[in-house]
């Protein structure tokens, strides 16, 4: 006899992505009824120790079809997953691992495996009549992360017209994650204004934040700076800032080339300019600060940086636990990217929170710059009360869905919504040797 949380079948279809590229999105029927339907995103500046993204390769839309991974999806992981409970999350996870049999996901692709992973997440939750958030988290499940909005793209991001990639802000002062946005979209509707006055505004980058048209990186920072001051806020204890310098784009063993200046650093040549900006700006959180291949000075700028500066590792830790817990033995980072994308399945990202929560680091939930109006991040951030969410910038209807998505749960939990304010701002530091 079928249960109905059992999995009856499993559909994927190419669907695209905000740039326009091929990506997967998977349903999942349960044998009572439920549906469960998620779409998976894709990085550009990406981890080289990511799970793998499968693409087809070929003349069509530039080697990125995806018809592989649903293939996969429709074939092999359907008849493998059918039956099982869908709101056993674990075991399914684990079925969709053993079946790809690589370590990074390889063979099936993680796009196919995240895609399965989250659309049965979603049904197991329908099948219990909740939101997933509240499926994932329970009562408990009401911590509304404080939001990283994007002012200014750059990077791969766009075109490398600056070397930095993300120029985000975090709203310190405010009180609830719904004035963050208030407060965010003034800074960013001022920083527009800015780039026009200056007969530089051209449009936005792939996560939506304004078309970085400036002559070095610093520039971008100062112009950052003067729209929070002409938004009305105090920079740094209202509004601060939080960058992605996304550095293993632009450095390899440990040189680092920056275009735009056109010169060249070290690392301790980067880490000082970083720490010099530390001072000169309110820097309240950097990412990757230096490239993957860098760790010992990853590290290094760790125990340099400021008391309370949150450091992040993405391409360093790629939301894998055990990168974690290495670089937490050698010092680097206190906080880390969560996108499951890296991983390819739920569970995986959620033993990488756990083991973060467990070493004292703090967690961010993080879109990626290829995203769609899928919002399952936003339930992820919720329901494991994660504290922080990273969605790119406050335009473009693939990152408002899930602004706007937190805001209709902020607004449904109403007196039990807790904002997390930078009280999960990752804080851990090593004793220095003594
Ligand atoms: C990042 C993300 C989002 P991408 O580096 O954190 O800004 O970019 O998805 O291209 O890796
Ligand atoms: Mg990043």
């Amino acid at each position: 006899m079928s249960k109905p949380n059992q999995i009856r079948s499993v559909l994927a279809r190419r669907v695209w992505d905000s740039r326009g590229r091929p990506t997967v999105e998977a349903e999942v029927l349960l044998e009572g009824g439920a549906l469960g339907r998620a779409i998976v995103p894709a990085g550009a500046s990406k981890g080289t120790r990511e799970a793998l993204e499968l693409r087809d390769g070929g003349p069509a839309f530039g080697g990125l079809d995806v018809s592989r991974a649903v293939a996969h999806v429709n074939g092999e992981i359907a008849a493998a997953v059918a039956g099982l409970a869908a709101d056993d999350q674990a075991t399914l996870d684990g079925c969709l691992i053993a079946l790809d049999g690589t370590t990074n996901k390889q063979r099936l692709g993680a796009n196919a495996t995240l895609a399965v992973s989250m659309a049965a997440a979603h049904a197991a939750a329908a099948a219990h009549g909740l939101p997933l958030y509240q499926y994932l988290g329970g009562p408990e499940a009401t911590l509304l992360p404080m939001p990283q909005i994007q002012i200014f793209g750059g990077g791969a991001h766009a075109g490398r017209r600056v070397d930095i990639q993300d120029f985000m802000v975090v709203c310190p002062g405010a009180g609830s994650f719904a004035q963050a946005l208030e407060w965010t979209a003034e800074v960013y509707r001022h920083a527009g204004a800015l780039m026009q006055s200056r007969g530089a505004r051209y449009g936005v980058a792939d996560e939506g934040g304004w078309w970085p048209a400036f002559d070095t990186n610093e520039e971008a920072l100062d112009a950052l700076v003067n729209a929070i001051e002409a938004a009305g806020f105090v920079p740094g204890a209202q509004v601060g800032i939080a960058l992605d310098i996304a550095a293993s784009d632009f450095g390899r063993g440990g040189l680092y080339t920056l275009g735009l200046e056109r010169r060249e650093l070290d690392s301790d040549g980067l880490i000082e300019l970083l720490l010099r900006w530390c001072e000169r700006f309110p820097i309240l959180s950097i990412e990757d600060p230096l490239a993957e291949d860098d760790p010992v000075a990853f590290a290094r700028f760790t125990r340099a940086a400021p008391a309370q500066l949150q450091i992040v590792g993405d391409d360093l830790l790629v939301s894998d636990a055990a990168l974690l817990r290495q670089a937490a033995a050698a010092g680097a980072a206190n906080t880390v990217l969560l996108k499951p994308n890296q991983r390819g399945t739920l569970t995986e990202t959620l033993r990488c929170w756990q083991t973060a929560r467990e070493l004292g680091y703090g967690a961010i939930v993080s879109a990626r710059s290829g995203e769609t109006e899928d919002t399952t991040i936003v339930d992820l951030a919720i329901g494991w009360g994660v504290g922080q969410l990273k969605v790119g910038s406050f335009a473009r209807s693939e990152r408002m869905a899930k602004w706007n998505e937190a805001l209709r749960i902020e607004e449904r939990l109403g007196a039990s919504a807790r904002f997390a304010g930078m009280s999960c701002f990752g804080r851990r530091r090593i004793d220095p040797p003594a």
